[in-house]
């Protein structure tokens, strides 16, 4: 199995994913700035047209892609690691989350804020917009210790995806049951293994070959302070 991925973008999630399944895995760099893999620098978009991480290539050789897709994919692929509950409600709340995080998180509110080239509108869209949606999952993790019973892929992706909020106007102190429930996650040993192995590549890269979503040098404080709505740690 092959992982196409970017350090610390919502790929991480995969990557999470495949250490609690135990799986030996390829993991590729692809600089998605340049479209590029970082070993060679291939054209990453003639493995996958639209040239986004993550992207994963299955031991039969198939290509998937899409956070969503995958995650259900390993979970289902390796059920030995209960990444993902079977019952049909489950599955659905699972399904659920995935979307959330995939759409009201990911696209709709980091996107934006991580993107140089978002218009202001569009970066304010996404600041008018995001409180509500954070106060909900918040709320949702009031006294829980994951979206569902227990650690779900869906639990890796929203790891991945509130990390961002170190880089951006996205202070999660204001619903401390966020921060404190991405600080136990990153207790994890697989969490705390990919975020470690991803931080070091992400701070190893020059300017030119920085993605979407890197996390900052300094603190969550002075990163905020000079937001400017352009990518973190391209400085
Ligand atoms: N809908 C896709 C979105 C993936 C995505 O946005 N990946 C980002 C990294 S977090 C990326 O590759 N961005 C480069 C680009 O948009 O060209 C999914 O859920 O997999």
């Amino acid at each position: 199995m092959k992982l196409y991925f970017s350090p610390l973008a919502c790929s991480m999630a995969t990557r999470i994913a495949l250490y609690e399944a135990g799986v030996d895995a390829t993991y590729i760099e692809v600089d998605t700035k340049m479209k590029r893999l970082a070993a060679d620098g291939q054209d990453y978009r003639q493995i996958y047209g639209l040239g986004m991480v993550p992207a994963l290539i299955t031991d039969e050789g198939e290509l998937l892609v899409e956070n969503a897709a995958i995650l259900q994919f390993v979970a289902a692929r390796f059920p030995q690691a209960n990444l993902a509950p079977l019952d049909a409600l489950g599955r659905a709340r699972l399904q659920q989350w995935l979307c959330f995080i995939g759409t009201e998180l990911h696209k709709a509110l980091f996107v934006p804020l991580l993107d140089a080239h978002a218009p202001d509108g569009a970066k304010h869209y996404a600041l008018e917009k995001g409180p509500a949606r954070l106060a909900y999952l918040a709320q949702h993790l009031t006294e829980r210790e994951f979206l569902l019973d227990r650690f779900s892929v869906a639990d890796a992706y929203l790891f991945a995806v509130l990390n961002w909020s170190t880089v951006t106007p996205v202070d999660l102190s204001r619903w401390p049951g966020l921060k404190e429930y991405a600080k136990c996650l990153h207790k994890r040993p697989t969490v705390a293994r990919a975020f470690e192995e991803e931080q070091k590549l992400s701070f190893s890269r020059t300017r030119a070959q920085q993605s979407c979503v890197k996390r900052d040098h300094r603190s969550p404080r002075a990163a905020r302070r000079n937001w400017r709505g352009d990518i973190p740690a391209a400085r």
